[in-house]
């Protein structure tokens, strides 16, 4: 049959199972990638695994996330990190040095590689032509311990990119049309392909753009072919080594098709609370805004922070705005320092950060009071940029910048002309902030300070599991809704009892209490429950409260990973209706559960306050079952050897 690129990476990397949608199959993993604020996590479990050495081929460990360093914590996970690193031989990348997908990119992301990374935003390297998977912590110390990865064969949904894009729109647009169109959802269960003359407009980076947002549309990843432009690429990176060609089958198989002519994209805009909530800005009233921030893994390219240098030389920021920038990497900033864009954008009025996730995560730079705060960013969900009542629209960086001028959300496109940016035949490349790994690392040992706290183990599945509702929730419900981030709790990362108090945080202030007063208990999802983030701490936090099943109308992938991971059971309602039918408080019972996990049948879930029964549904593999029942992964791996 004829293949398309995702199935030919699979194919080549194939260690066991079918290759066939829906069946479970497991890869060789050649790179992994982790970030501080999952990484301790990762580091932890990988303790646990008791290894000497790693299996990949290369693994690196960014400190990105918790670089605020407002007390001894945050220093406290990355000495931890670091010290792991040498021990397993994982390359440490020290803070200050970018965020992980944009450095990964520039040095190590290869086409045709498998790479799986700990943040949600791991898809980047689908820009490069490298199939890239974001999962939960435990997967990724599995796949270094082990050498490889379990994943539910994808289906495959190919966008063909036709036509040239407008003066002024760009990658950024491209992808907030396509959430447009397909919605926070539309991704679930595929990998999305791209391909046609389109992608011949694209740039890397810009390609980067487009799969880093893919996770926003719930795919399992995205991916660019690997061509002449991927090879310029890699030359300018002085790693034209790396390149292979790499493109689908013509006429190769896909499950669904979509084209898009990239002449229809205006500049767009995603209106808060939702990276799908998008409209072309031209269709917009005006709008004034407080804060624009530019950065994060999605749009912090050499050519993004160059265009807004362009757009901001000679200009000044407007009296009401304040305009932050955080660079992709410090080989960026080392350039634009060079160059002299830095000295634009400083001689504007721009606020420089250090290249890091920064106010991305909320990591400073929270909004005033309802505020209307701009982002060249991947979510606007309430409250992660640190201000609950504040408004976070996402943006291209051509719009901020006009925007930070105009001091309202501007169309770009009434600015005059776009600048053009030429990016240097040798990109800068240093290797200062990267630790290598010491050859002889057999008397090393990891260094843990007071902040590192033991992760929660799950214990064995039994057969009936009873408890009360401690929280009801809607739709959509995101992994910053259940464990938030900010700069206040990204410090206890590694400090799962002091997490455990902000659990669900966006929603109620006692849900930690609830779930000490009824010695744990349920909670009861709407769709799409555990979109966003990677973080395992969504799960974790919710086993250390007892939480014993998540009974929802469906779940975003990592999520439920991570709850299976951590012997959380994640069920469906048969009849979606029937969600109506269960209350905050009231006590339910799942009566025959280990007798429906292995017979592959539904469950009855009784309410006992109501006497209203509803069949509710396990999805997954039998390794996950095996793993629910053993309590979680690291039983499972420490009795069943796997
Ligand atoms: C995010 O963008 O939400 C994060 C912070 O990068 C997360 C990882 C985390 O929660 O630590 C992600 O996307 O996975
Ligand atoms: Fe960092 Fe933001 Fe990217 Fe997450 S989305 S990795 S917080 S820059």
């Amino acid at each position: 049959m004829l293949k398309n690129l995702t199935y030919k990476i699979l194919e080549k990397n194939l260690l066991t199972g079918t290759l066939q949608s829906g069946n479970e199959i497991s890869v060789k993993v050649n790179q992994t990638l982790t970030q501080d604020s999952t990484g301790t996590m990762v580091y932890l479990q990988l303790e646990a695994m008791g290894i000497k050495d790693i299996k990949t081929d290369l693994s690196v460990a960014y400190i990105d996330h918790n670089t605020l360093q407002a007390g001894f914590e945050n220093a406290d996970d990355h000495e931890f990190i670091k010290s792991a690193a040498a021990k397993y031989g994982i390359i440490y990348s020290k803070p200050g040095n970018g965020i992980c997908h944009q450095i990964h990119l520039e040095r190590f992301g290869r086409p045709g590689n498998i790479l799986i990374g700990s943040d949600s935003h791991t898809p980047t390297g689908g820009g490069l032509g490298m199939l890239s998977i974001g999962s939960g912590g435990l997967d990724i110390a599995v796949s270094m311990a082990k050498g490889y990865y379990y994943l539910k064969a994808p289906k495959v949904l190919n966008i063909e990119l036709t036509g040239k894009l407008n003066p002024w729109v760009s990658a950024k647009d491209v992808i907030l049309y396509i959430l447009k169109n397909l919605t926070v959802k539309g991704g679930v269960g595929y990998v999305v392909e791209y391909s046609g003359h389109g992608v011949k407009e694209l740039s890397v980076t810009d390609r980067a753009t487009i799969t880093n947002m893919g996770a926003e549309l719930g795919a399992t990843t995205s991916i660019f072919p690997s061509d002449k432009i991927t090879k310029d690429f890699l030359k300018k990176q002085g790693r034209e080594k790396d390149f292979i060609p790499l493109s689908a089958d013509n006429d190769a198989f896909y499950d669904k098709k979509i084209t898009i002519n990239l002449e229809e994209i205006k500049p767009m805009t995603a209106m808060p609370h939702s990276p799908d909530h998008v409209e072309a800005i031209s269709h917009l009233e005006k709008i004034k805004v407080d804060q624009i921030a530019i950065g994060s893994c999605t749009n912090s390219s050499y050519t993004d922070l160059m265009k807004v240098a362009k757009i901001l030389k000679g200009k000044k920021i407007h009296k009401d705005v304040s305009l932050v920038i955080s660079p992709g990497s410090s080989n960026i900033l080392k350039m634009m320092a060079e160059n002299g864009a830095l000295g634009h954008l400083i001689a504007a009025g721009a606020r420089i950060l250090e290249a890091s996730c920064g106010p991305c995560i909320g990591m400073g730079q929270a909004p005033k009071s309802n505020a209307i705060s701009l982002r060249t960013f991947n979510r606007n969900f309430k409250g992660r940029c640190g201000t609950k009542n504040a408004h976070v629209y996402l943006v291209s960086p051509e719009t901020a910048a006009v925007s930070s001028i105009t001091g309202y959300l501007t169309d770009p496109s009434t600015f005059g002309d776009m600048p053009i940016i030429h990016v240097p035949e040798k990109f800068y490349v240093s290797d200062n902030y990267f630790i290598y790994p010491p050859k002889d690392r057999n008397k090393l040992e990891v260094v843990m300070g007071p902040n590192i706290k033991p992760f929660p183990l799950n214990k064995k599945l039994l057969p009936k599991v009873e408890g009360t509702i401690l929280l009801k929730t809607g739709d959509h419900i995101t992994t910053d809704d259940i464990m938030p981030s900010n700069a206040k709790l990204l410090p206890f990362r590694s400090n799962i009892p002091e997490l455990s108090k902000y659990c669900f945080g966006t929603l109620v202030d006692d849900f930690h209490i609830r779930a000490k007063e009824n010695s744990g208990g349920f909670v009861i999802g709407g769709e799409n429950y555990g979109q966003g983030s990677s973080r395992e701490h969504a799960a974790l936090v919710p086993l250390y409260l007892g939480v014993k099943a998540v009974i929802a109308k469906s779940f975003a992938r990592i999520h439920k990973t991570n709850l299976i991971n951590s012997g959380i059971l994640p069920l469906v309602f048969k009849d979606q209706d029937l969600y109506e039918k269960f209350n905050e408080f009231d006590p339910i019972a799942l009566n025959d559960v280990i007798h429906s996990l292995e017979n592959h049948i539904e469950m009855t879930l009784v309410n006992k306050a109501k006497n209203i029964e509803a069949k509710v549904i396990f999805e997954g593999s039998e390794r996950d079952i095996k793993i629910l029942k053993y309590g979680g992964y690291l039983n499972f791996a420490k009795e069943a050897d796997y």
